[in-house]
């Protein structure tokens, strides 16, 4: 088993919660993608599962939504929270599409058509370690890298990599490690041609990136700060980025990915499709929102096997030697087979809700 690091820190295994919503017959799944600290966001395992049984359920569990779009509207009255509002939300769009037969990237409005995908790569114990990593993602096909930086860990592994791979598709994610102070170390990478630098600066900064993309000439990408469609409309007015990366998860779900890759694509501004380490469930998810056409650059949507020996779902999503992986199309919804022994296995709590 193999770590991954961030600017906020390593881990070793995933504690998530995965949310089953029956109706008509068939079932919808949604994975949260909240961890079990609250470092990349706020929320954590447990608030995930104390908003979702406490508050969420009892306003969908035995309710009838014409479609999934009226879902998040239903739980506005609930403030943030946004992973466990999406968990349920996107098995509310998982749940319809298979009662009416069809994939999820139709309901959508997708294409289905296989995504181009990257890899993100966690921070190493070395630079020779590093080389390897890459050596073998890019063997394996995938369309662009993306390593995680930090302070100490950013101009010297960058330039290793020029060095090494020349002009390959490379980005950097700081997972919000700096402040406007490091406007002069973030902006020597600029000499290196990234296709982007990804949320340098805190997760509430707007303005402070707005300032620093004014310094530098390689494109900033929100991640972390981008929390709904108001805050995306600000920072494209702001000028805070010139690309976003969408996660349902950090959004509430799939009402409020569309509406800000539809703000992106009328400011021509790209989109591209982030990753939460989901398993096969979450990722199959994300597969199907990233066919919508302002996805326009590869999304970390790598093969669950880089990191779950065993996967949730048969069979396991594959990237292909062109670097896209196929959209799962076994059956309709999110169009994978959910293991359910292995989740089984992997159970550490559970409950049911149910309309009384
Ligand atoms: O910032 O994109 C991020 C993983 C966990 C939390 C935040 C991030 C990431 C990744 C991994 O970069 C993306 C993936 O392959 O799922
Ligand atoms: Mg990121």
């Amino acid at each position: 088993m193999r770590f991954f690091e961030t600017s906020f820190g390593r881990s070793y295994d995933r504690t998530f919660v995965l949310v089953r919503l029956r109706g008509g017959g068939v079932d919808g799944w949604g994975e949260a993608v909240a961890d079990a600290d609250p470092y990349y966001s706020s929320e954590t395992t447990e608030t995930v599962w104390h908003i979702l049984t406490e508050f969420l359920a009892p306003l969908v569990v035995g309710r009838t939504f014409a479609e999934p779009a009226d879902v998040w509207p239903a739980l506005a009255r609930v403030r943030g929270h946004n992973m466990a509002k999406a968990a349920v939300e996107m098995a509310a769009w998982d749940l319809h599409a298979k009662q009416l037969g069809v994939p999820l990237w139709r309901l959508l409005g997708g294409s289905g058509a296989p995504v181009a995908s990257g890899v993100s790569i966690g921070i190493q114990d070395s630079i020779e370690q590093l080389e390897d990593r890459v050596a073998a993602e890019r063997a394996d096909g995938y369309q662009r890298i993306k390593i995680k930086i930090k302070p100490g860990w950013d101009l010297a592994p960058v330039e290793w990599l020029r060095a090494r791979f020349g002009a390959m598709p490379l980005m950097a994610d700081a997972n919000a490690a700096y402040t406007l102070a490091d406007t002069d170390r973030v902006g020597a990478l600029d000499q290196f041609d990234l296709m982007m630098i990804e949320q340098p600066l805190g997760y509430d900064d707007l303005l402070d990136h707005a300032t620093l993309q004014r310094a530098l000439r390689t494109p900033l990408c929100l991640d972390e700060s981008i929390v709904s469609p108001r805050v995306a409309e600000m920072a494209l007015r702001e000028q805070a980025c010139r690309i976003i990366n969408i996660k349902p998860g950090r959004m509430g779900g799939f009402l409020e990915s569309r509406r800000v890759h539809d703000l992106c694509e009328q400011a021509a501004v790209p989109v591209w499709h982030g990753g939460m380490l989901e398993s096969g469930i979450g990722r199959a998810h994300n597969l199907h929102l990233s066919t919508l056409p302002n996805f326009r650059l590869p999304g970390d949507i790598a093969a669950s096997r880089r990191y779950y020996a065993e996967d949730l779902i048969e069979p396991p999503i594959e990237v292909s030697p062109d670097g896209t992986v196929p959209v799962p199309s076994d059956g309709p919804g999110i169009g994978v087979a959910v293991d359910h022994d292995r989740v089984a296995r992997a159970t550490l709590r559970h409950t049911e809700i149910s309309s009384s």
